[in-house]
Formats: structure tokens, C-alpha cells, sequence
């Protein structure tokens, strides 16, 4: 139950959020049997209906509700086309002659399930007006990163919360600050990275499913939905609920950011988490559920979106390798070595796979740049790299881990893309990557927006960038997926550029 009860950092996954019993009280829920009987019912539920009585469970739910509500709400569970899916209606009156309520319709298990929350009469049409030029405003985005910071944007105008953040998953669950928007007094959080316990595994599993969440006031008491224990000890499942009470280590956590309201919305990219438009707002925060509604059709597109933004982005990249196909061939055709084509080489990939340090090593010959290791520190790694299959590019973000051997140069040379780029004798070329806790910024100090001081300051974000720091101790950033199809079409050119001109050079002499 929700108290002060104290979490260990690796209870985190194990939470079952989706079952804590709790809704937050802007809202009531009743669950009903199959045959209409109460099943569970937020103990709020009465008083938001003004019901003279107490709801009692295994109620006839006719018996609460009025007739034509039953059937609207019978009515929509026709709409109900998959296992996940929330129907809304707008402006139902629940009670006969009673108030007007905004309802999110769901079943669970046998269980159908409303939520209501007072009507807001303004109603979807003004929210609605909005989405259009929000639309043609994120088609116009030229890149992934322009994409991102024209979202946080939009969200920011749409909802009115004061910090706007698009918050984006590494494929390790990290994640990192890549867009926001936000009211000028607060310190931005822009770039920060955060360890993946912050938003723990079954919690981005259920962002998957259910898209939209929102905490309106973090000092709230959650309302318990009743009984609290049932005969078969199953508590109501809320994973598709909107009113969901969030996990009490999660309120902590944002308690001591010094947050007063918290809403965030689901970015998918094939089937997978992406990231997130984490919203903060310093103050509690009820926003209606048409708008809510909007917000949530607004992510939708900007999904949508990002898909091609991203693909256009392989496309560039596709093309980009090209480009450099061409003009290695046209330098190496010319005569020139490869180890001294490493500044040409160095700059066209710095387009494509960032990187902070790059090395060749052909025909017996050490160059290098940048912070990659010294041509000792380089061969000290030689044999171990030599023992790898030829035939493909090796990635990895903690050499050091791996090779002891690469242990003296991991403070400047963290990370390597190795490019094996001949048969025999063995020839490369290597992207370096520095020590991500190097490269990351932490932008300023978040704790100082903490209001008070309390011995659970490991949930702090700055506890939890301490944690992080040691996680990725020795690591550089990964190398994306993209990076590395590029650096592995760039592999078989060079390969193929090099095999090329040594059947020249083998022309020449006979
Ligand atoms: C959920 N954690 C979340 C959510 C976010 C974050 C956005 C979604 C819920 C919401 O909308 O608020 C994380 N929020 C961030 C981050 C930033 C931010 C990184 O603004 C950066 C600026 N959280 C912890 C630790 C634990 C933890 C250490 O930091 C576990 C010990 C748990 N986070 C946690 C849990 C949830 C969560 C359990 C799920 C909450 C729920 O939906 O019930």
C-alpha cells in the first residue's frame, strides 16, 4: 500500500504497477461482472455520482447507473475491437437527470470496466483545431533532430506544462534528454542521460500497451479501489485504466525533483518503445479528457512521422556511403596510400558514425588521429583483434571489458568500431569512441529545484545520474544500428576499393 516504505533500487522491475489498487481521485471507476453486477468500485465512486447510498459490491450495476447509460456503455463495447483497446465517450450522464461525465470504457479479463471523470464542456472541437497545423508543422521537419525538438514544442503549446521533454531510449533502456521545451526560469535538463532503472522494464512494457499517462497532483492521497481484497485475491488489473494511481516510487522520484504534476505519452517505432514526451508541470495539473485525448492523437502522428523520418535518415546514410565509395576510390586510384588517406577517410565518416578518434593500420603502418590510442597502445590490442573473424565489422562500446589489453587507453579510446579491411596480413581501420561519462553533459544541477531534503535521496536524479555513471563506467556511446549497416557497406568498400587497386599494382609489374 502506498506509504513510506523504503525501495531498493533493483526492486524496481519487479513492481507491479499495473495492480497496486489505486486510482487517482479526478476521476471514479466501476468494474462490472458479465452479468452487471458490481465487481470493484473506486471508494470514491458514490460521491463523484452524488449517490445518496454507499456502492455495494455485487450490486446490479442498473441499480447505479441509469438505464440509457448502461446502453451506451453496452453500445460501445461493440467498438472494443482488440484486447487493449479504451473506447471514450464524451458528455455521458451517468445517473438519471445527474451530471455530465467524461468516460474511458475498457474490459479486463470478464470484467468491463468505466471511468468517469466530470465533463469538461469545452469539448474536443478547440483541441481539435489545433492538431492540423501541428500536423503540417512536423512534416516539415528536415531531420530525426528537428522532428524531436518541433514536438516538444507542440506538446508544450498543446498541454501548457512547464518543461516539455522528448525523452529518448537507448537500446540498453537508458535514455536521454533529446528535445525540450520549457517555461524560461527552470534549469533545462537538455542532453542529460539517465540510467534504465528510471523508467523500469514493466513500466516501458505497459507504455507499450497503454500510451498515456498522466499524475495529476504528486501530493494527491490515491483513492484505493474496493474491496481491497477479494475472495480470489486478485486485484483489479489497471493496466488500460486512465485514472491509474502510478507507483509510489515513482512519486518519490518526482517529489524530489520538486515536480507537482507529470504526464507523459508513448513515442513507438516498429513495435518498440522509442521514447517518450515527458511533460512536468510544477504545480498539480488536471487537464480534461478531451484534450488528453488530443495530446495522445498528436503522438500517434508524430509516430507516424518519425517512421520516415527515420528511414529517410537511412536512406541519407545509404547515400552518404556512396558518396564515400566514390571519393576513396578516386583518392586511392590516384596513387595515394591508405594509411595517408586516413584525414579524407577521418572526414566523410565523421558525416555519417561520429566519432572522437580513428586509426589505420595497413601494410605494417600505424596512423592515427584524434583520441585514438598510440601506435604501441595499438598493437599491444593487435593479437586479440587479429584472433576475430575477418569477415565482418566488430562494435563494441566497452572495449576494456572485453580485452585487458585496451584497459591503458580506455580513458581516451573507450569504444571501437574496427573495420577489418584485407586478408593477410591483417589490415584495419578503427573508429574510436571516448568514455560516455566524459562526452555526457550533466546540465546543471536538477537537485537544486528540490523543494525538501528527506532520507530517501536515492531517487533523486541526481542520485540516479551518480548510479548511472557507474554503470557505464568504461563504456562509450553504442554504435547504432545504422552506424553500424554503414560501417559495414563502408567495410566491403574499402574492401573492395583496396582488392582493386592491388590487382592494378599486380597488372603494373607483369
Ligand atoms: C516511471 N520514470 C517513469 C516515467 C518517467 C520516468 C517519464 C513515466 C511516468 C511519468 O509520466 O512520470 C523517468 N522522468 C523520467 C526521467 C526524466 C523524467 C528519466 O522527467 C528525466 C528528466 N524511477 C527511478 C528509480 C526507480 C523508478 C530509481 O528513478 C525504481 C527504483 C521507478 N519510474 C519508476 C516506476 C515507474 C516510473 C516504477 C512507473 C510508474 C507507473 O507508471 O506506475
Amino acid at each position: 500500500s502506498f506509504g513510506p516504505k523504503k525501495y531498493d533500487l533493483t526492486e524496481c522491475d519487479r513492481e507491479p504497477i499495473h495492480k497496486l489498487g489505486f486510482i487517482q481521485g479526478f476521476g471514479a471507476l466501476l468494474a462490472m461482472t458479465s452479468d452487471w453486477l458490481v465487481a470493484y468500485h473506486s471508494a470514491n465512486a458514490g460521491e463523484v455520482l452524488s449517490l445518496k447510498g454507499d456502492i455495494e459490491v455485487g450490486q446490479p450495476i442498473k441499480s447505479v447507473l441509469c438505464e440509457a447509460a448502461i446502453k451506451t456503455i453496452r453500445d460501445t463495447l461493440k467498438d472494443l475491437n482488440h484486447d487493449d483497446s479504451v473506447e471514450r465517450v464524451f458528455g455521458l450522464e451517468l445517473t438519471a437527470g445527474g451530471a455530465k461525465f467524461d468516460c474511458a470504457i475498457h474490459c479486463t479479463g470478464s470484467l468491463t470496466v468505466i471511468e468517469f471523470e466530470p465533463h469538461d464542456p469545452t469539448s474536443y472541437a478547440p483541441h481539435l483545431d489545433q492538431l492540423r497545423p501541428m500536423i503540417s508543422e512536423i512534416e516539415g521537419a528536415d531531420s530525426v533532430e528537428e522532428l524531436c525538438k518541433r514536438g516538444a514544442t507542440i506538446v508544450k503549446r498543446l498541454l501548457g506544462f512547464d518543461r516539455v521533454m522528448l525523452y529518448r531510449f537507448a537500446s540498453d533502456g537508458s535514455g536521454e534528454v533529446a528535445a525540450e521545451a520549457k517555461e524560461p526560469q527552470f534549469e533545462s535538463f537538455l542532453g542529460l542521460h539517465y540510467p534504465r532503472t528510471d523508467v523500469p522494464e514493466q513500466a516501458r512494457e505497459l507504455y507499450l500497451r497503454n500510451r498515456f499517462r498522466i499524475i495529476s497532483d504528486i501530493n494527491e492521497t490515491p483513492v484505493p479501489i474496493l474491496p481491497e481484497i477479494t475472495f480470489g485475491d486478485e486485484t483489479l488489473d489497471l493496466s488500460m485504466s486512465t485514472l491509474r494511481a502510478v507507483s509510489p516510487i515513482h512519486i518519490e522520484y518526482l517529489q524530489n525533483m520538486g515536480v507537482g504534476a507529470s504526464l507523459s505519452i508513448s513515442i513507438v517505432h516498429q513495435g518498440k518503445l522509442w521514447g517518450l514526451f515527458a511533460c512536468h508541470h510544477y504545480g498539480p495539473r488536471i487537464l480534461p479528457f478531451s484534450q488528453r485525448t488530443v495530446a495522445e492523437l498528436f503522438s500517434q502522428m508524430f509516430s507516424l512521422t518519425l517512421d520516415r523520418a527515420l528511414l529517410d535518415g537511412a536512406n541519407r546514410l545509404r547515400l552518404l556511403g556512396r558518396e564515400i565509395h566514390d571519393q576513396l576510390m578516386v583518392r586511392l586510384a590516384g596513387g595515394e596510400a591508405l594509411v595517408d588517406s586516413l584525414p579524407l577517410i577521418d572526414e566523410v565518416l565523421e558525416r555519417a558514425i561520429p566519432h572522437d578518434g580513428s586509426s589505420v593500420f595497413a601494410e605494417g603502418i600505424y596512423r592515427s588521429r584524434g583520441s585514438a590510442p598510440n601506435e604501441a597502445e595499438f598493437r599491444a590490442i593487435l593479437p586479440a583483434i587479429n584472433a576475430a573473424p575477418t569477415s565482418k565489422v566488430i562494435a563494441t562500446d566497452s572495449l576494456a571489458a572485453q580485452l585487458k589489453s585496451a584497459r591503458p587507453f580506455v580513458d581516451r579510446a573507450a569504444g571501437a568500431l574496427i573495420f577489418p579491411i584485407s586478408r593477410a596480413p591483417r589490415d584495419y581501420l578503427v573508429l574510436w569512441r571516448k568514455e560516455l561519462r566524459q562526452t555526457v553533459t550533466w546540465a546543471g544541477n536538477p537537485e537544486k529545484a528540490v523543494a525538501r531534503e528527506n532520507d530517501a535521496d536515492r531517487l533523486t536524479p541526481r542520485k540516479s545520474f551518480e548510479a548511472w555513471e557507474e554503470t557505464v563506467s568504461g563504456q562509450s556511446a553504442e554504435w547504432t544500428e545504422e552506424e553500424r549497416g554503414i560501417a559495414e557497406s563502408l567495410r566491403v568498400t574499402l574492401l573492395e576499393v583496396i582488392l582493386r587497386l592491388t590487382d592494378m599494382a599486380v597488372q603494373e609489374r607483369s
